[in-house]
């Protein structure tokens, strides 16, 4: 099946210089690029995309860690694969989301740790099912930013939203 996944690098594999080493990874998988940006992670931005983990003993730090306050790091890179079993593929090639048990040559194996307070710093975020990969993908992506016409948009005309633009 050919479908969309969305790909984090964390702020842990930013701040360790990891995301050429990552990147070149994941074009192992032969899928397709159709969104990538650098974006900023605000509270409200990390909650909704770990609200399935609200009520976890770890989510207050889990939130911190996304939001780069762990690393220094207030950002992530946020990117769309794309092509056959993307999901999956992305997925395998990511590794275990507990880096003590991710096969030791997928990406989360090779770079991930788990700190002192108990969070799993595992470098990466991939998409686990199509429902979760159109939810998150929705959340990081605005229609406009993504090469493929991936879900149902449509036209608004937005008034009186303040954006900054160039001065
Ligand atoms: P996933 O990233 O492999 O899809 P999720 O269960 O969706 O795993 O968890 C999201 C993130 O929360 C993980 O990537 C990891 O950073 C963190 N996490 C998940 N489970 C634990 C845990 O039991 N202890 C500490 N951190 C966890
Ligand atoms: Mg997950």
């Amino acid at each position: 099946m050919i479908q969309p996944t969305l790909v984090l690098i964390k702020p842990d594999g930013l701040k360790k210089s990891l995301t050429g080493n990552i990147l070149t990874r994941l074009s192992e998988t032969k899928l397709e690029i159709v969104a990538a940006k650098m974006a900023k992670v605000t509270k409200d931005l990390a909650v909704k995309h770990y609200e399935h983990l609200k009520g976890k003993p770890f989510f207050d730090e889990l939130i911190r860690y996304l939001m780069g306050e762990l690393h220094d790091r207030k950002k992530v890179l946020a990117m769309v694969y794309w092509g056959e079993d993307a999901i999956q593929k992305v997925r395998e090639l990511a590794g275990a989301t507990n880096p003590e048990e991710a096969n030791p040559v997928s990406i989360r194996g090779q770079y991930g740790r788990i700190t002192t307070k108990g969070v799993y710093e595992n470098a990466i975020h991939a998409s686990t099912n199509d429902i979760e990969a159109e939810r998150e993908i929705k959340l990081w992506f605005e229609p406009d930013e993504i090469i493929l016409d991936l879900y149902p948009s449509k036209k608004a005309t937005i008034t009186s939203v303040e954006k900054r633009v160039w001065a």
